[in-house]
């Protein structure tokens, strides 16, 4: 489709979507009455931004199902967050919801490189996180030959990936790594003795230099996969081949760039807080739907040809940004300066503290397997100097013996907060 035919569905389907949660939720409703607000207002794209937004925090205040759109006996399946702290955020999905989840992921796995006949080995967890479930049955709608193996049993992943044939491997960036990781301690080189070739990495943030780490350690393509459960789940936006952004499926979604302070639209290109309308969900419409999530994006034609635009790496969510001393950091960022590092394994947490009224930042990295202890503070002395050249920030290093760092079966956890101790 050309912009202009894309643009003109996007209109149809957006009146349509704010026209239905007008009339059958009721926060949407009072949101829009209050803001003066009728969904004949919107006639055009540009009038996206007169709707009010939504947070996360409006679906912990109706939970469990009071943004639902439809009753309950018109849903076919829930999905929920384990959330940190207080109730889960609860989704809901239609059979029609269902079937257009899988076809988009179906989509997203064909641009990543998966094609109908291809062995894909599934290790997102399968459960109330959408991970599992939304490409397991976007795998089955393309065809693929799906092995629900889940997250877990690191070592024996790797026998099934070998036994089986796996071509595709689906699962959390971090979990990819301890697959590889698990298989080299077994003696078994995934990049030689097994058949992989695409993996489709989504779930939390990571750098190209993670990326680069591995695509060689597990011999395949790593394509960048993007979605959130509030919206849907994976399969929001995917890279294609080319590794250049994540087409955001805007046939079913609307997206927008915010200032994260103001919520003022931004600029194509500048980087701010991702707001995502849905135009196809019945259960669970979405208007405006505050992400967290920090990026750009593009329309600019992409090589594959697709006219969908282009969301260039979430580098973080702006709950997890870190404050030191002045300075703005992603977990992300830390990650791109550390990784490949001579002499470390690919593996870190970020430990914050409080002194006194100062945060600080310990930046704990392990050791490559082999390395000798008394080559510790070399190391510690490169990392600290690589961050402060490219962060600004100067922080305490810390380097653990190999196997130290705790490893994912699903999202890592990046960061070790010890300031809420004192709460
Ligand atoms: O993580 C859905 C998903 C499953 C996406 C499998 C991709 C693959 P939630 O648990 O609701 O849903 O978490 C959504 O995870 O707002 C981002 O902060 C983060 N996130 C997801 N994908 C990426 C990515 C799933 N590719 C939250 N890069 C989102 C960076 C990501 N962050």
């Amino acid at each position: 489709m050309s912009r202009d035919e894309l643009a003109a569905l996007q209109l149809s389907r957006l009146r349509a979507t704010v026209a239905d949660a007008y009339e059958r939720v009721p926060l949407h409703r009072a949101r829009m009455d209050a803001a003066g607000v009728r969904p004949a207002d919107v006639r055009s794209l540009a009038d996206l931004h007169l709707l009010p937004f939504t947070a996360k925090a409006d679906l912990r205040e109706h939970y469990p199902f009071g943004m639902f759109a439809r009753p309950l006996g018109e849903l076919a399946r829930l999905h929920a967050s384990s959330g940190t702290t207080g109730k889960p955020t609860v989704v809901g999905y239609t059979g029609d919801d269902l079937d257009r989840w899988s076809w988009l992921m179906a989509r997203s796995l064909h641009a990543a490189g998966a094609r109908r006949g291809d062995v894909l080995h599934n290790a997102y967890g399968y459960g109330l996180f959408t991970g599992g479930l939304g490409a397991h049955y976007g795998a089955e709608r393309l065809g693929a030959v799906v092995v629900p193996v889940s997250g877990g049993s690191t070592a024996r992943q790797v026998s099934l990936l070998v036994d089986f044939r796996a071509r595709v491997l689906c699962s959390t960036p971090s979990y990819a790594l301890a697959i590889a990781e698990m298989a080299e301690q077994n003696g078994v080189d995934l990049a030689k003795d097994s058949a992989l070739e695409v993996g489709m990495f989504g779930a939390e943030p990571w750098s190209d230099a993670m990326r680069a780490e591995i695509e060689a350690r597990l011999g395949l393509r790593a394509i960048d996969v993007y979605g959130l459960s509030e919206i849907m789940g994976p399969g929001v936006a995917c890279e294609c081949e080319a590794q250049a952004g994540l087409h955001g499926w805007e046939d079913h979604f609307a997206f927008e760039v915010v200032d994260p302070e103001t919520g003022a639209p931004l600029p194509e290109g500048e980087a701010g807080e991702l707001v995502i309308t849905t135009l196809t969900k019945q259960a669970l419409p979405m208007l405006r739907y505050r992400t967290r999530d920090i990026t750009r994006v593009t329309t600019a034609r992409c090589d594959c040809g697709r006219t969908h635009l282009r969301i260039l790496r979430v580098t973080g969510r702006n709950d997890d940004m870190l404050i030191v001393r002045g300075v703005n950091v992603y977990p992300s960022q830390i990650e791109a300066v550390l990784v490949g590092l001579d002499g470390t394994a690919p593996h870190y947490q970020l430990v914050v503290d409080r002194q006194g009224r100062l945060d600080t930042l310990a930046v704990e990295i392990e050791a490559a397997p082999g390395v000798a202890n008394d080559a510790f503070p070399a190391i510690a002395g490169r990392a600290a100097q690589r961050l402060k050249s490219t962060l600004g920030v100067s922080c305490e290093v810390r380097v653990r013996s190999p196997g130290e760092i705790p490893r994912s079966e699903g999202k890592a956890v990046r960061v070790r907060d010890l300031r809420r101790k004192e709460a």
